[in-house]
């Protein structure tokens, strides 16, 4: 755990009790904060105080004598409205910040020989594999790496700052929106793509909050920005021209003439203006697709701006074990495959799965995204059938429309059940069904990693009964 000793003596209102609050408060009470933590959902108030957190109703509390607003990055905090608590903070002027504003805030108090070294990822797509990847990479190459963030565990829960150890941080935009101090010696935008708009008032508002990553970044900093969507583009464009921060393009769409790039599933590294050849990234099992590959390229030119050797990158990306939830190979039932992509929260996620794969069974659908099926359908072709569930099942149906072959299934368990026996019929050499929603997850489930396990478990039990019906006959 990070103390958080800014707010010693003072109140401060801790707003949602999830990963970020409860980390929130056990670092601002180390620190000797007076905190009042809250929660509008009882099971969360509930699951707080058997773990021995006292709580207090910050709704009905004299604001005044709050110092600070420490708020969840899930809680609207402008778009589509302001959480009531975000309002009651502005009318008394109490400042509303996040996590990573208490971590920055933390490190920049250190005396500037003693602060870490910060890694920030971002992006629409990929932060989690880009994030993990690099902290793999880091640790290969012998260092002291903390991996955290948006990837599932609080800033404010990992190890205690130290001089020569690097924090490796996965930064949604929810959480950018919530910060200003933040300094990243590399700070890594991978691609930008509408997603979460409700949440920023509109595309402008996402761009601007996926920027706020390169904030307080000097010339001696290193900015990482993918090549490969238009938004990204523009801003490497006018941060080259501004020449505030080292910039180094990624792509693998295209080769660069200076910058890290895939060709073929070759990995280039041409930032002197010549192209060297890194390695193969074909046979990296865990990195499959254009998207990956774009992953990759990403932890490469971060892990060469911390000074990080070439030969040590390569041999630790081909070692890279890769992460649940994101084409995660679950297993087989026969010689049917099943791939978990629970991650695969809207279209353009879910489009760089069904690239991988030039036929699969697909099942999708969960709350779609305002785009629904948009970004899908230059894949339709890669899809044999579809198995809808959840909320979208009709809108997808109507999307798919004559084009695919759809069932719509409204739960996992049937989809599974159906796409093992289409794809065990099919007569197909080595059939795979994958699961890539296209969708969040809450209309059925807590969040997309509990989509994930359940899809694995009920792989595991129709495996078992397989089996066991193999067994009997
Ligand atoms: N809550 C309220 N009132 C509301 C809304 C929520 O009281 O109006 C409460 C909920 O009852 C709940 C708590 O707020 O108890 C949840 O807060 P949260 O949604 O911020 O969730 P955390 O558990 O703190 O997790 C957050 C990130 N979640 C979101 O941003 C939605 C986690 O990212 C992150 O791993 C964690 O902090 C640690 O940093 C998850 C995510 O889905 C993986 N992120 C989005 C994404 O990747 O697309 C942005």
């Amino acid at each position: 755990m990070i103390p958080i000793h800014e707010f010693a003596g003072q109140y401060v209102a801790v707003f949602g009790l999830g990963r970020t609050g409860l980390a929130a408060v056990r670092a601002l009470k180390a620190g000797g904060a007076k905190v009042h933590a809250w929660d509008d959902n009882k099971v969360a108030r509930d699951r707080a105080i058997e773990q021995g957190f006292e709580l207090v109703d910050i709704n009905k509390r004299d604001w005044q004598q709050y110092s600070a607003l420490v708020l969840s990055p899930g809680i609207p905090y402008r778009f589509p409205e302001p959480h009531r608590v975000v309002e009651l903070a502005r009318m008394v002027g109490v400042e509303v910040i996040g996590d990573m504003e208490l971590f920055a805030r933390a490190v920049n108090d250190l005396p500037e020989h003693s602060r870490p070294k910060i890694v920030g990822v971002t992006g629409t797509n990929g932060k989690s594999t880009t994030t993990s990847l690099i902290g793999h990479i880091l640790k290969k190459a012998g260092k002291d790496v903390r991996v955290g963030g948006n990837i599932g565990v609080g800033v404010l829960d990992m190890a205690p700052l130290h001089a020569n150890a690097v924090y490796v941080l996965e930064l949604s935009s929810y959480q950018l929106d919530l910060m200003e101090s933040l300094k990243c010696d590399v700070a890594v935008l991978l691609n930008i793509t509408p997603d979460h708009l409700e949440r920023h008032g509109g595309m402008q508002g996402y761009i601007d909050a996926k920027a706020r990553i390169f904030n307080n970044q000097s010339e001696k900093d290193l900015a990482v920005i993918g090549m490969d969507t238009m938004s990204t583009q523009i801003m490497m464009a006018k941060m080259a021209a501004r020449k505030e921060h080292l910039t180094v393009g990624i792509s693998s769409q295209y080769a660069l003439g200076r910058g890290v790039s895939v060709v073929r599933g070759r990995l280039f590294d041409s930032q002197s203006g010549r192209a060297m050849m890194v390695g193969d990234l074909n046979d990296v099992a865990a990195l499959p697709g254009a998207h990956n590959h774009q992953n990759a390229a990403a932890a490469y030119a971060a892990c060469r701006g911390l000074g990080i050797d070439p030969t040590i990158i390569m041999e630790a990306i081909e070692s890279f074990p890769g992460l649940a939830h994101r084409q995660e190979v679950i297993g087989k039932i026969g010689d049917v495959t099943f791939v978990n992509d629970s991650k695969a929260t809207n279209g353009q996620a879910a489009l760089q799965a069904l690239k991988s794969y030039p036929r699969v069974y697909w099942i999708g659908g969960g709350v779609a995204k305002s785009d629904g099926l948009a970004d899908v359908r230059p894949y339709f072709g890669h899809i044999a059938k579809a198995y809808l569930i959840g909320e979208a099942q009709n809108q997808f149906a109507r999307e798919l429309g004559d084009e695919v072959a759809f069932s719509k299934c409204k739960t996992l368990d049937r989809a599974i059940a159906e796409a093992l026996h289409d794809a065990q019929n099919s007569g197909e050499h080595d059939p795979i069904v994958l699961l890539s929603p296209a969708c969040a997850s809450f209309d059925q489930f807590k969040d997309f990693e509990a989509r994930g396990e359940e899809f694995r478990q009920l792989v595991f039990s129709l495996k078992d009964e397989t089996e066991r019906f193999k067994a009997t006959v």
